[in-house]
């Protein structure tokens, strides 16, 4: 079993924590627990870069070793690091488990080294018809966000 960890960092009071969990070549196991948020919908995805020197910003596009389009996490064509969105309730907070096949911890297309980022706006999962949609579901700003470090 491989683990991994990111703490998010924010410069807008958000706070949280991100686990992920793998079992052999299994799927990857995403827990976490975020607040701080507006309530509603916000995108949540696997940037490529484990870079924070310029905060959110330096660390890159969606993680997308397969050179796809933006898309939603069930659909065949996405982006690796596409997790769709979390759904912050009115206390602000999130709670969520993501199950997904395309982040492993391990191996050439690991996620660990890279980041989570947390936006301030929903995710339209590639459908929204907006220029940004086929990139980055136009999620808008990026207002949390950690490096994903293994965890012992
Ligand atoms: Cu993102
Ligand atoms: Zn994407």
């Amino acid at each position: 079993m491989v683990k991994g960890v990111a703490v998010l960092n924010s410069s807008e009071g958000v706070k949280g924590t991100i686990l992920f969990v793998q079992e052999g070549d299994g799927p990857t196991t995403v827990t976490g627990n975020v607040s701080g948020l507006k309530p509603g919908l916000h995108g949540f995805h696997v940037h490529a870069l484990g870079d924070t020197t310029n905060g959110c910003m330096s660390t890159g596009p969606h993680f997308n070793p397969a050179g796809k389009e933006h898309g939603a996490p069930e659909d065949e064509h996405r982006h690796a690091g596409d997790l769709g969105n979390i759904i912050v309730g009115d206390d602000g907070t999130a709670t969520f488990t993501i199950v997904d096949k395309q982040i492993p911890l391990c191996g050439s297309n690991s996620i660990i080294g890279r980041a989570v980022v947390v936006h301030a706006d929903p995710d339209d999962l590639g459908k929204g018809g907006h220029e940004l949609s086929k990139s980055t579901g136009n999620a808008g700003g990026r207002i949390a966000c950690g490096i994903i470090g293994l965890q012992g």
